[in-house]
């Protein structure tokens, strides 16, 4: 019986009943056992201890996709340290921002990226380690060197077990401050609700930096005792390779897409499939019924935050409505409001709120931001606009917030406009997704020349970009202009931009 509300204590109760089965099975990139867990995590927490990491630190972690690399979430919560799972695409520029923010104990990079930020551990005493996509780099091989398990710390439901940053709409990226108790009570309620049990080997393409791939996937898997088929990346050859081993597979939209573009992504490969789920963007119903007829699944789509988790899931059992995110989760309270905050009648659309033990306990240092995000009686603003119908069934049918969702990516048109208004030759500019039939929404900065200064080339644009913003907030578009269109109040009027390249990029 678990003696504390430590994520990794109830990990370790399923790895206890399991011993022989594989947890991550990374093909060339190595297997992990359930059965050495409990030494491995207990070993590397030993690492960061050494190295100055105490409970309630925070560790950073820069990494590509490695069986390592989940361990290293595994120790942080191992000893009560946070886990800071950042964007392998991020620039030193954007990183400088998040170690500066979060003050981690340590970062764990790259090799590549170790003498870029070595100025950061002499500014900030901040320890650095290094882990490749292999399993190699300095943490691998101090792990090799250390045999003593450090003793897991016991942890309270609400205790820190993560920092997720997301960017807001103004202003800086937050960090959103997740609990012990925000994962496990989520983690259990998926593994129930989505049936996952030791029979399931779960095929695992996405990125472990952000909720869906690092929590959503591996937290329910492992607390089912199944198998993570960890792929480095999402690979439409690899993952066609692998899918006959598979029970089950979760993935944003863009996989599903990308896999019906494939003539040898057909029903007979995937006839013994459990489960496909789908998430972090919006599934087209076209790309739902296209996916059906051609395998005679139905994906099953939920709906989830960083701050919050998953929030709503259609059943494994009972009706998958097209278009629509399924209902709130056991557990987890749901609702609409309108204009002005009064509550909306059923069908209608407003703001969705969420409440329940998923749902995050406030972003670092800033609780102002964090006060103004809740109603008073304990609601959270998600900034989604949905609908609720007479099943309970929500929908999500748009945004309140100014913000692209690319290939399951959020990018916020805001911190784009700074980057691109800051460089010469540009008067102003104003950032929109538009339809995209890859990543589901593409981002586009339509811009203006300053006084007196020719046109901006595009590849310009592009190329001093990427100096400061990491590959996929890039636009892939810029649309030069003689001026942004501009409502009574001076506003850009995004909404006439978006309906001006709706079919930039032909669809
Ligand atoms: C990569 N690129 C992207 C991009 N991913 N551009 C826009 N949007 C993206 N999502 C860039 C690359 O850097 C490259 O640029 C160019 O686009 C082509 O890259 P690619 O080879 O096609 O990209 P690929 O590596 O295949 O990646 C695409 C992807 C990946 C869709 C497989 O982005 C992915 O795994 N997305 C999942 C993200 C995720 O896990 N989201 C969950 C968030 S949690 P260049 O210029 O370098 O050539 C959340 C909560 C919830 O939202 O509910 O789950
Ligand atoms: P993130 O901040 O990366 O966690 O992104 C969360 C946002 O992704 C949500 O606020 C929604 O806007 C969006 N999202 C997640 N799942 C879905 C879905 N199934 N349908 C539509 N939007 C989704």
């Amino acid at each position: 019986m678990a003696t504390s509300d430590n994520l990794l204590e109830a990990i370790l109760e399923t790895a206890a009943r399991l011993p022989d089965q594989v947890f991550i099975d990374a093909a060339e990139a190595g297997i992990v056992r359930y059965g050495e867990l409990d030494t491995l995590t207990g070993r590397l927490a030993a690492v960061l201890q050494r190295h100055g990491v105490e409970t309630g630190d925070r560790v950073a972690m820069q990494v590509e996709k490695s069986p390592l690399n989940l361990l290293l979430f595994h120790a942080c919560l191992r000893i009560g340290a946070a886990c800071l799972p950042l964007n392998t695409g991020y620039t030193d520029h954007e990183l400088a921002y998040f170690i500066g923010d979060a003050e981690p104990r340590m970062l764990v990079c790259d090799p590549s990226r170790r003498d870029g930020l070595a100025a950061l551990d002499a500014a900030r005493g901040l320890a650095i380690h290094t882990l490749d996509g292999k399993g190699q780099g300095s943490l691998a091989e101090a792990l090799a060197q250390t045999d003593e398990p450090a003793p897991l710390v016991a942890r309270k439901a609400d205790d820190l077990a993560a920092i997720c940053y997301t960017s807001g709409t103004t202003g800086r990226s937050k960090g959103a401050m997740l609990t012990h108790g925000n994962l496990a009570s989520n983690a259990a309620t998926l593994r129930e609700l989505w049936g996952f049990s030791a029979a399931d080997r779960l095929l695992h393409a996405l990125p472990i930096y952000h909720v869906h791939g690092l929590f959503v996937a591996s937290n329910t898997a492992a607390l089912a005792g199944a198998t993570l088929l960890f792929l480095p990346r999402f690979d439409v050859d690899t993952v066609i390779e692998r899918l006959p081993r598979a029970t089950s597979m979760m993935g944003v939209p863009t996989f599903y897409t990308r896999l019906l573009d494939d003539p040898r992504f057909t029903g007979e490969l995937v006839r013994h499939m459990r489960l496909f789920i789908s998430g972090s963007a919006p599934l087209l119903e076209e790309t739902f019924e296209a996916f059906r007829e051609r395998t005679g699944h139905a994906i099953l789509e939920r709906y989830g935050m960083t701050e919050t988790g998953m929030n709503t899931s259609n059943p494994l059992v009972g009706e998958r409505k097209c278009g629509t995110v399924g209902p709130a989760l056991p557990g987890v309270s749901v609702r609409v409001r309108g204009d002005g905050g009064a509550p909306a009648a059923r069908g209608e659309a407003g703001v969705l709120e969420v409440r329940g033990p998923n749902v995050f306990s406030g972003y670092w240092r800033m609780p102002e931001k964090t006060a103004g995000e809740f109603t008073d009686d304990g609601f959270f603003r998600t900034g989604d606009i949905a609908r609720i119908d007479e099943d309970g069934y929500v929908s999500i049918v748009g945004r309140d917030k100014d913000m692209i969702i690319s290939g399951g990516l959020n990018v916020y048109p805001r911190e784009v406009e700074a980057c691109i208004d800051a460089m010469e030759g540009i008067g102003e500019s104003a950032v929109i997704g538009v339809p995209h039939a890859d990543f589901g929404e593409g981002v586009v900065a339509v811009v203006t020349a300053a006084r007196g200064h020719a046109a901006p080339d595009e590849a310009e644009v592009i190329k001093a970009a990427r100096r400061d913003l990491a590959a996929f907030k890039i636009p892939k578009r810029v649309m030069v202009v003689e001026s942004l269109p501009r409502n009574s109040m001076g506003k850009v009027q995004k909404n006439l931009l978006r309906e001006t390249y709706a079919s930039l990029f032909g669809n």
